[in-house]
């Protein structure tokens, strides 16, 4: 599949045989000025395009011949004394299948042997490739990895599979397990220990394991809070196959049973969930689907009670934005908000609710990103409004500010764009009569 890949990414460069493009691979980072070293994750482009796991690696690719020459470190012993291994150049040839292997002392002589006309790199890496003696070039290389990764290849596709069929499980045992006077960060726990049982020792992103109102906090990592009956659980969470992401959300009682209410906000949420989830093919728009996605919102806050007005109004004054203000879904692959989700020339939408949206693009086969609408009382967003003259009049105020203990609701599945519609790779219960069931 990393074959697949290179020559993917170097056709888009075949008018240029004289052209290198040069991929930095990650090193190893310390926690501040100590020797504690983070667990090490590969730069999700050099992963993409040499399946490459290890710490200080490079790479040329040239857009001529197509040939790959990994630049490896020379190791000292003491190399080997700490990390256990030395690998030779014959071995990173038989493990990775490079055409060519030198080390990192060699490029200089390696490079005047090519003379290359110009470099290609990502920014940040140039200052690098013009100490070495040769122009660098950062406007295309960024462009053309994310025009590749945007579309998955099958092995990836297998790869964010296995990630998402552990996530599954995972979460599944989660929502058995969690109940009243349980702490989030043992349901954190849980989490973890089933993914890591299934040898995912990485996680693609710092889980969110949220009760009550730390629900309606949207990147929630604190985890400590004991949860309570009558509250909501909201478990963001995914797992991380050879650096392939799976990110789902579920948001369940901690109790037995969904409150009357409870019930009601979270049917609107995952009435927007399968109604977006049924428009994607090949042809539709995110920002469509995101809009879709607020209008069956509103419309269900007003069955409720929660703001009056028509779905048009309510729209036009961004009402939805107060209670949806993150984006519908974004991109999943290598990283868990993948790259390719505003194509070269794209704005973001400067509007609220839409501002946030982490992908603007027309859905093509082989896509593959998440759908996860949200319905979350905030009152830090709410308080303002309900002073704003443009908003306040569609809102009731007095039911809402009655609502600020609630939290929030996110429903979250990963999902790939087929010719024909979509497969859903996310399997965790999800309707109220499953869930409750499992309780
Ligand atoms: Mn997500």
């Amino acid at each position: 599949m990393y074959q697949q890949h290179r020559r993917r990414l170097i056709e888009l460069f075949q008018d240029n045989p004289d052209h290198l493009l040069y991929l930095k691979g990650g090193s190893v980072a310390n926690r501040y000025q100590t020797d504690y070293e983070y667990p090490f994750r590969q730069e999700s482009n050099f992963l993409y395009l040499t399946g490459i796991d290890e710490p200080d690696m490079a790479a040329f690719f040239h857009c001529g011949s197509g040939d790959f020459t990994l630049v490896i470190p020379r190791r000292t012993a003491q190399f080997a004394v700490w990390m256990g291994y030395i690998r030779t150049p014959k071995e990173y040839r038989n493990r990775y299948e490079p055409d060519h292997v030198i080390y990192d002392d060699e490029v200089s002589d390696w490079l005047k042997k090519n003379h290359p006309k110009k470099i290609h790199c990502l920014p940040g890496i140039e200052s690098h490739i013009e100490s070495l003696g040769y122009p660098a070039e950062t406007g295309h290389l960024q462009d053309a990895l994310a025009y590749c990764r945007v579309i998955k290849s099958e092995g990836e596709i297998d790869h964010l599979k296995k990630a998402a069929t552990v996530a599954n499980k995972a979460h599944i045992e989660v929502m058995k397990a969690v109940k009243p006077g349980a702490f989030e960060y043992e349901m954190k726990a849980l989490f973890e220990y089933q993914t890591v049982r299934n040898g995912l020792v990485h996680a693609p992103y710092s889980g969110i394991f949220a009760s009550g109102t730390g629900s309606a906090i949207l990147h929630y990592t604190d985890n400590q809070k004991q949860m309570h009956d009558g509250e909501l659980f909201l478990v963001d969470a995914g797992s991380e196959y050879r650096g392939y992401a799976a990110d789902i959300t579920r948001t369940y009682p901690v109790g037995k049973t969904f409150s009357p209410l409870q019930a009601d906000l979270y049917d609107i949420v995952l009435d927007a969930q399968n109604i977006t989830l049924n428009m994607i093919r090949p042809g539709n728009k995110m920002e469509d689907l995101h809009l879709t996605a607020a209008q069956r919102i509103v419309s269900g806050l007003r069955d409720c009670g929660l703001v009056s007005g028509s779905t048009e109004e309510l729209m036009d004054a961004n009402i939805f934005a107060l209670f949806f203000p993150h984006g519908l879904g974004h991109f999943l692959g290598l990283d868990t908000h993948d790259v390719g989700g505003y194509p070269k020339g794209t704005e973001v939408i400067d509007r609220p609710g839409l501002r946030f949206l982490r992908a603007r693009r027309t859905f093509e086969p082989g896509m593959v990103l998440t759908i996860e609408p949200g319905l979350y009382i905030i009152p830090a967003l709410l308080e303002p409004a309900f002073n704003d003259d443009s908003k306040a009049a569609m809102l009731n105020t007095e039911r809402i500010s009655e609502l600020f203990g609630f939290g929030g609701i996110r429903i979250e599945d990963n999902v790939i764009v087929r010719e024909n519609g979509m497969e859903n790779l996310t399997t965790v219960p999800k309707t109220r009569q499953e869930i409750e069931h499992l309780r």
